[in-house]
Order: C-alpha cells, then structure tokens, then sequence
C-alpha cells in the first residue's frame, strides 16, 4: 500500500476509518488462468457494484466460460460483502521479477467501497494462486501479508 508520505508499504493490514469511502486502486502484475467459479467473477460490495478496469468501467460477471477471461486474484472481505476480481495480465507479458515497476504491463483496477462499523475484518484472494501446493490453497495464499489480511476499521 502506498503510505500518506507516497513511499510504498508491503503490508495487507490497513489501518481505516469507520463509515468512510475508500478508494482503492490496485495494481495486478499476474498471470492468470480462466475464471473457475462465476461467483468469484461477481462485483460485489462496493460502489456502484463496479469497478474501472485500465479506465474502463465494469459491472458484475466475468464471462465464465471465456478462456480469454484470466483471472489472477479476487479482492475479497467476506463480512462486507466485497469481492472484486482482478484481471490478469497476459502470460506473455509478465513482469520478470518483483517488484515491477508501474512501466512494466500490469492492469489497474479502481473501486470504492464503505468502511461502516468499527471492526476487525479479514480479507482474502479466493482464487487458489498458490502454484505448487496443495490444491493452490498453501504459500501465499495461507501467508498474512500475501493474499491474504485485515481491515482494521476505527
Ligand atoms: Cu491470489
């Protein structure tokens, strides 16, 4: 996350607070592969029931079945309600090694979404990313501070 003094911070903990908008802005450096579960291509939970992805607006489901849908991970806080997909960059494209920089091919994804009440919430990727374990569901994806993390909302 980008700190209020614009240096960047590998953290998924994010101090907010309660009954605010949130702009977020996300950059996806992924690979990806197609969409396993529609449900998890819905947009949900945030403003509009949308997101802009590279500026263009989105609303609700992936094509499920398209091959050319790639998927990499999911924005996803359970008990708020959101679940944001996030494209993937082509696997032709990808970024040799982290960190990329913002000149290197990545898709920016843009939404709002509401803190409400005070509390601590989880969230998480729901898509089983992490290559090389068991069923995608070990590495980064069980590892705070990958995909997975807390809104702490004061
Ligand atoms: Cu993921």
């Amino acid at each position: 996350m980008k700190a209020p003094d614009g240096h960047w911070v590998h953290s998924t903990q994010w101090v907010l607070p309660a009954h605010t908008r949130v702009n977020m802005t996300i950059y996806e450096y992924d690979g990806g592969t197609p969409l396993r579960n529609p449900v998890w291509g819905r947009v949900s939970g945030v403003y509009g029931n949308s997101y802009t992805l590279n500026g263009t607006k989105k609303v609700q489901l992936l094509e499920s079945t398209s091959t050319k849908t790639q998927v990499a991970h999911t924005f996803t806080v359970p008990a708020m309600g959101i679940n944001v997909p996030l494209y993937a960059v082509p696997s032709s494209k990808l970024c040799p090694a982290a960190p990329c920089t913002l000149k290197e091919p990545h898709e920016t994804i843009q939404f709002s979404f509401y803190t409400g009440h005070p509390g601590q919430y989880r969230w998480q990727c729901f898509i089983p990313c992490g290559l090389s374990y068991l069923d995608g569901n070990g590495g980064p994806m069980d590892t705070l501070g990958y995909m997975d993390g807390f809104l702490k909302v004061i």
